[in-house]
């Protein structure tokens, strides 16, 4: 790989996928830098990969230290970023510039596989879309499975591509989830065959524009087939090269050529395979477990994978933590960790999964507008608690687009004390229930979650107290927004959720 022979590799981001980058770059004797903000001059807390980095070889240096390197681009003959990197990112920039390639952790594992580092060049199939993806990536992974080939999920979801390669037994099929960065920093590859499942507004502030991101998206179709999400406007819409066989699916009855749902049976007409097996069977629940399904059987067909072992694959299949879990039931109530939900296409799904929810959102709404979701989903809402960095924006758009829909928000305030503060429709300025600090050492994300479960439980009691209205059959924590203002992740939050919920059982919620 010439790129690699060029001079030094300069790796962006010590995260997963930097890390593996320059791990194996550096196996395979590839002098490499890598470059982290938290290296650089100045940053006080020693970064544990740093020290196993080094000892294999590597510079470790602050992105600035580098960049004020004039000779740097001089001795580099390659970068290789992480996921987050934007192509607005100063080392993005400053690489363009001296006219540098400038690889994704993805496009180096592709090369690297159809060099034949690790053996002969593996199946690629390749899994996108704004939602779903990691579902549907695990269900491919059973599917592929259950039909005695050894599959590897990887990407997006957890484990870099590279580590898939390198792994031993050998899979012979990667079902890589690929995120729309990942994508965009993974220019050659071809998949044997890519879905994209849905496309709806997410990481505008990385992209810049919704078409950048579709378009980032739409490099899942370039293979052999490419399967899209009919009932989705925007992946219908994407359109796929001559060489490319183009399936779709639908959680209606299917076309010829598509895959669908007939009688409450997943039904296959596009590669022969029939009837898979009865909807009321595909976990998770509802709707997008049902799409996910279609998409994974579809790639698996698309490479020969027969029918019997879709069906076997997803009947043996079960969701993941932290995305639709039921946690707790309380007076017919059901507590729902859907933490994964980190945007409002997500949280939209989960909602419509249900008859009726107080909803706990909030977060990172990373540039992403909730007025749709708020609008559309209006009718579903008993209440809504927010939370997080941009719970004003959630409260606003309340204001202007579900205005009867009551919502309560909880924070913590300058003096660390968490703040309940219910808003009550034409009342000047929301009214304050209480305020109180944890004497038990908890800490003040967890508080407020607890706060947040319990408002909620509130709000679902008082609305089901009414006569003749719909049962509120969920408090949801689908929070629209990414975790990281206040967890280490969504599945920390998911846990807070849960561990909040369990505290609530044999606890009076009536009073509101
Ligand atoms: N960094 C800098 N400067 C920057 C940005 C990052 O120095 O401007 C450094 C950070 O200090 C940190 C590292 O880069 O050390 C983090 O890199 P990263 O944010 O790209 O994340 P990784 O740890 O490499 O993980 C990435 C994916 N992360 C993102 O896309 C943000 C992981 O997806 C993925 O599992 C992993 O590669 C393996 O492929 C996570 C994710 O949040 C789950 N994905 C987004 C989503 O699902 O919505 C797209």
């Amino acid at each position: 790989i010439a790129e690699l022979t060029a001079g030094e590799v300069v790796v962006g981001g010590a995260g997963v996928a930097g890390s593996s980058a320059a791990r194996h770059l550096l196996a395979a004797g590839v002098p490499v830098v890598v470059a982290d903000t938290r290296f650089g001059a100045g940053q006080t807390t020693e970064v544990p990969v740093a020290a196993e980095l080094r000892a294999a070889g590597a510079r470790c240096v602050g992105i600035d230290d580098l960049l004020a390197d004039p000779e740097w681009t001089a001795r580099t003959g390659l970068v290789v970023v992480s996921p987050g990197f934007a192509p607005t990112h100063p080392l993005v920039v400053a690489a363009g510039d001296a006219g540098l390639p400038v690889w994704g952790e993805v496009e180096l594992a592709w090369r690297i596989d159809h060099d034949g580092w690790f053996g002969a060049p593996r199946t690629w199939l390749v899994v996108t879309g704004t939602n779903g993806k990691t579902t549907t990536t695990s269900m491919l992974e059973a599917i592929v499975s259950a039909a005695g080939r050894a599959a590897a999920a990887c990407g997006n979801i957890g484990l870099p591509v590279l580590d898939a390669l390198a792994a031993q037994p050998r899979a012979e099929v990667l079902c890589a989830e690929l995120s729309s960065f990942q994508l965009h920093w993974a220019p050659s590859i071809v998949p044997d065959a890519g879905v994209v499942l849905n496309v709806a507004e997410d990481h505008l502030d990385w992209h810049g524009s919704f078409a950048a991101y579709r378009d980032a998206k739409a490099t899942a179709l370039r293979g052999r087939v490419g399967v899209v999400g009919l009932d989705d406007a925007v992946a219908a819409a994407i359109g796929t090269g001559p060489g490319t066989r183009r399936v779709g699916f639908t959680l209606g009855g299917p076309g010829e050529g598509e895959l669908g749902i007939d009688d409450g049976e997943l039904i296959d007409r596009a590669f022969g395979g029939g009837t898979l097996l009865p909807a009321a069977q595909v976990r998770p629940v509802g709707p997008s477990g049902w799409s996910d399904a279609l998409a994974a059987a579809a790639l698996a067909l698309a490479i020969g994978v027969r029918a019997e072992s879709v069906t076997a694959g997803l009947a043996r299949f079960t969701p993941a933590a932290h995305r639709g879990e039921v946690v707790e039931t309380i007076d017919g109530v059901e507590f729902v960790d859907d933490s994964k939900a980190t945007n409002p296409h997500a949280a939209r799904a989960a909602i419509a999964a249900r008859q009726r929810v107080v909803l706990i959102a909030g977060g990172l709404l990373k540039g992403a507008s909730v007025d749709d979701l708020l609008t559309e989903m209006r009718e579903r809402l008993a209440g809504v608690v927010a939370i997080g960095t941009d719970r004003e924006i959630i409260l606003d758009s309340i204001a202007r687009h579900a205005p009867d829909v009551p919502a309560v928000t909880v924070f913590t305030g300058d003096d660390g004390a968490v703040n309940v503060q219910r808003l009550i429709d034409g009342a000047p300025a929301p009214v304050t229930l209480g305020s109180g600090q944890s004497d038990d050492g908890t800490g003040s994300a967890d508080l407020v979650m607890r706060h947040a479960v319990r408002e909620a439980a509130t709000l679902a009691a008082t609305a089901n107290a009414e006569p003749g209205a719909t049962p509120v059959d969920a408090v949801l924590l689908a929070p629209a927004a990414a975790s990281l203002d206040m967890f280490a992740g969504y599945g920390r939050r998911g846990d807070s959720f849960a561990d909040a919920a369990r505290l609530l059982r044999g606890t009076d919620v009536s009073a509101s």
